[in-house]
């Protein structure tokens, strides 16, 4: 499939999905979320990936919202639309898809492209990437979930400090706060993103995508819920061939090769 604002290719259980606008920084329009409406399909229904790995082309990973997109005066659009059909759905089928999402952030992660690359399972940054949640300096509230990750991430207080003042969060400083999972080199970044992506491919997919559900749950659960929730999912986990393929190698003291199912 052919995409115009975004790029797809799929080799070696590693799906690469990159945004494609970088002369607007990435920044997201209704042909964007279209395409990446359909490639996060075909990622989902192609049983040899095993990994998807998010970025940006250039110097950015995304400005957010094309704000030059409607004309002026074509300003209100009923935005909770906008939501609905397309942010929401792109937040859900990341945290839904049942394999390792990683983000690799160069640059600038701006609005709903903050949040989006934050809503990814692992996120690596490069050295000069900066986070802002520009909605403050707009007049909109922080969306793409980030108003639901960021107290869980870093607390109420720097959230709220971070979506009121809109101003950047530092790659290091991010990493301080629990946002990312490492800082590199900027020059490294896709390098080491990919090394990790590859990692995460290698490993038990189907075991993979039920501890991520069970993690993200777990925010609106009790301990009892969550025991509960913990048992429904090993007894899934325990019928799959790597979980035989694991117990094997650490039985034959050799590294285990699994197949993701
Ligand atoms: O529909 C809805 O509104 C609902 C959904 C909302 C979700 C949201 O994401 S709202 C938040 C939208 N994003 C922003 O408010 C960020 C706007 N951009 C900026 O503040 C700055 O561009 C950055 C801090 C991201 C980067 O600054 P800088 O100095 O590195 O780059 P720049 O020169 O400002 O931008 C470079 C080009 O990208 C420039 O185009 P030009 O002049 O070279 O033709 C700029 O206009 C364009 N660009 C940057 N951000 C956007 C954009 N074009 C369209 N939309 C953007 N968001």
């Amino acid at each position: 499939m052919t995409f115009q604002t975004i790029t797809l290719t799929i080799a070696d259980g590693l799906a690469e999905l990159t945004l494609n606008r970088p002369d607007k920084l990435n920044a997201f329009t209704v042909q964007m979320h279209g395409e990446l409406r359909q490639a996060l399909k075909q990622v989902r229904h192609d049983d040899s990936v095993r990994c998807l790995l998010l970025s940006g082309a250039g110097r950015a990973f995304s400005a957010g919202q094309d704000l030059a997109e409607t004309g002026p005066g074509e300003r209100p659009l009923d935005l909770a639309q906008t939501l609905d059909h397309h942010y929401n759905p792109l937040v859900r089928a990341l945290r839904d898809l049942p394999l390792p999402v990683v983000a690799a952030v160069n640059g600038v992660a701006a609005g709903a492209g903050a949040n989006i690359a934050l809503a990814c399972d692992l996120v690596i940054a490069g050295r000069s990437a900066r986070f802002i949640q520009a909605f403050s300096k707009i007049g909109l509230v922080p969306d793409s979930g980030g108003t639901w990750l960021l107290p869980r991430m870093v607390g109420l207080k720097r959230a709220l400090g971070l979506c009121l003042l809109g101003e950047p969060l530092q790659a290091e400083q991010a990493l301080e706060w629990g946002l990312l999972w490492q800082v590199v080199d900027d020059d490294a970044l896709m390098d080491e993103a990919r090394a990790l992506a590859a990692r995460l491919a290698a490993l038990p997919t189907t075991a993979l995508g039920l501890t991520k559900r069970a993690l993200y749950e777990s925010a609106t659960h009790n301990l009892d819920h969550q025991l509960n929730m913990e048992r429904d999912l090993q007894k899934i986990a325990a019928r799959t061939e790597d979980h035989a393929e694991g117990l094997a190698a650490f039985r034959e003291k050799r590294p285990p090769t699994f197949k993701g199912h």
